[in-house]
């Protein structure tokens, strides 16, 4: 296979990408005016660079209930907007979504609901969307839809479509089977998702979790046919073979590398550190407010550790940059008021006039804030409850170019099996985490020199292109893509411990 073809496989019959979001979404500005706005989020920041360029169509909601838009070009990419009611975000994306899928998926951290309404919506707009992949997509074309917005469109796709190439990635964990069996709606969504010719997840535990669940709901089996192409783990569905696998995501680790670079963010990166007062070490967390992100751990474990003389206020300072999000969820809503009562409650014990000890931003910032802040932060704090991958972790990584800095990440994010250079803590063992905060915050030059090289060979080698690039390889044609290759720190990470991590 020549490099282009591995690159952008049936790139001439088309390639569509089918999500929930546009890349873009259409706001208003101070005056009222509407104005095109870059979408935050992991799922946008992992594909958008990936697709440009290719002739790529991206197939989603530009979050707007006012009014049909045509398709349109947005630098390299086209972009086919679907058109959801009020009613639809409500039902679908805010309630069937949001309010029981993603805490369903993430351990049940707070408690799913279930609601025939919602799951009527989910239905109604899982249709819409193949109906919109359908349209936009040529004759042969390969269709990546993906995420668990969207589990009822391989299916619905195939019956419009048989002709095409489906493909289906989870950017957020797949639960434990018991977990998952809560769903009234369980067998619908496997039976979904079954409709993709691959169906891929961060973690061959998913990919586990999933095929027994596939057998157990749609006597699917395992065992290998005689068919051709039919491999070992394929799951086998009638006269259809659907393929299963582990494809950890990644971030555009070159493009950032070359960011933090650039003077001029590194001179912001300076200018930061003397905004904050020139402490001797800055803490950072980065995140979407999202409750499984464990923003409440970071601040109870420096609340702690402050209470304890373990931080100085005088030398540490502690920023947690959180992006709005899903604010119109109930729990979220309660998420943020926690999060600033505590914030509130540690600066009124710890700071000084002019001097508080944590600084909250509840705001989206631009990249090349993004990668200042990265840049001038001593140590990264990431610490969800569970996480698909965790972008943010890699980001952090991707900007230390000066082979410094710490990491203090969490089992329960996807990346802990790849990033062994890290401090790994279990975010419920809050003394854990201190210690590990501690250790992070006293790291020598050489100690993190050591850890980091690791961090970066890792992240510099395994990036976005990588990913979708054996994701689309799997997809196109079946034959297995790069022999998975061992950590770079010599480590045997489980992300890429099985054949090709077709699991
Ligand atoms: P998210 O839950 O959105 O992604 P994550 O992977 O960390 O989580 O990505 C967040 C992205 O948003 C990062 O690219 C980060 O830079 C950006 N971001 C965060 N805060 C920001 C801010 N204040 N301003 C600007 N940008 C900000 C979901 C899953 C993850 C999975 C990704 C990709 O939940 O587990 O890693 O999809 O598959």
């Amino acid at each position: 296979m020549d490099d282009e073809e591995t690159r952008a496989p049936r790139a001439e019959a088309g390639l569509v990408v089918v999500a929930n979001r546009l890349p873009v979404s259409l706001e208003r500005d101070a005056t009222g005016r509407p104005r095109w706005q870059h979408s935050p989020g992991g799922l946008v920041n992992a594909l958008e660079p990936f697709l440009r360029g290719r002739r790529g169509v991206w197939v989603g909601w530009p979050g707007t209930t006012a009014r049909d838009l045509p398709p349109f070009p947005e630098d390299g990419l086209r972009l086919h907007p679907v058109r959801l009611s009020a009613d639809d975000v409500s039902g679908f994306y805010e309630g069937f979504s949001n309010g029981t899928l993603w805490p369903l998926y993430h351990d049940v951290i707070v408690p799913p609901e279930y609601h025939r309404s919602w799951w009527e919506a989910y239905v109604r707009v899982n249709r819409t969307f193949a109906e919109a992949a359908s349209e936009a997509s040529g004759p042969g074309a390969t269709v990546w839809v993906q995420d668990y917005q969207l589990q009822l469109v391989p299916a619905m796709l195939r019956e419009l479509r048989p002709d095409l190439r489906i493909g289906f990635f989870l950017h957020i964990p797949f639960p434990p089977v018991e977990l998952f069996m809560q769903l009234p709606w369980r067998t619908e969504i496997v039976r979904g998702l079954l409709g993709a010719d691959l169906i891929g997840f961060h973690r061959p535990g998913g990919a586990q979790n999933f095929r027994w669940l596939a057998h157990r709901l749609t006597g699917s089996s395992t065992e290998p046919r005689p068919a051709p192409g039919a491999r070992p783990g394929d799951v086998h569905l009638g006269d259809r073979s659907v393929r299963i696998g582990a494809f950890p995501i990644s971030i555009d680790a070159a493009e950032l590398d070359r960011l933090a670079r650039r003077p001029d963010v590194q001179r912001r990166a300076r200018q930061i550190r003397e905004e904050l007062g020139n402490p001797e070490k800055i803490i950072l967390g980065v995140d979407r407010l999202d409750y499984t992100k464990g923003i409440d751990v970071r601040l109870r474990a420096v609340h702690e550790m402050l209470g304890e003389g373990r931080i100085r206020p005088d030398r540490v300072a502690f920023v947690q940059i959180a992006i709005p999000s899903r604010e119109r969820v109930e729990h979220y809503v309660r998420l943020r008021e926690d999060v600033e009562r505590t914030v509130g409650r540690v600066n009124g014990e710890f700071s000084r006039v002019g001097r508080p000890v944590v600084h909250y931003l509840h705001t989206s910032v631009s990249r090349e804030e993004l990668a200042a802040f990265y840049s001038a932060a001593d140590v990264m704090l990431v610490t969800p409850l569970r996480d698909g991958m965790n972008l943010v972790c890699k980001e952090y990584i991707a900007c230390r170019y000066r082979e410094d800095g710490a990491l203090v990440l969490s089992e329960f994010a996807g990346a802990a099996a790849e990033l062994s250079g890290a401090y790994l803590v279990n975010p419920h063992d809050l003394q854990g985490v201190k210690n590990a905060l501690a250790e992070a915050l006293d790291l020598s030059p050489d100690e993190a020199r050591h850890r980091m090289s690791r961090l970066r060979r890792q992240v510099l080698t395994h990036d976005v292109e990588f990913w979708a690039r054996s994701f689309l390889t799997a997809l196109s044609d079946g034959r297995p893509g790069p022999s998975p290759s061992p950590a770079a720190d010599g480590s045997s990470p489980l992300a890429y411990d099985t054949e090709w991590a077709l699991t």
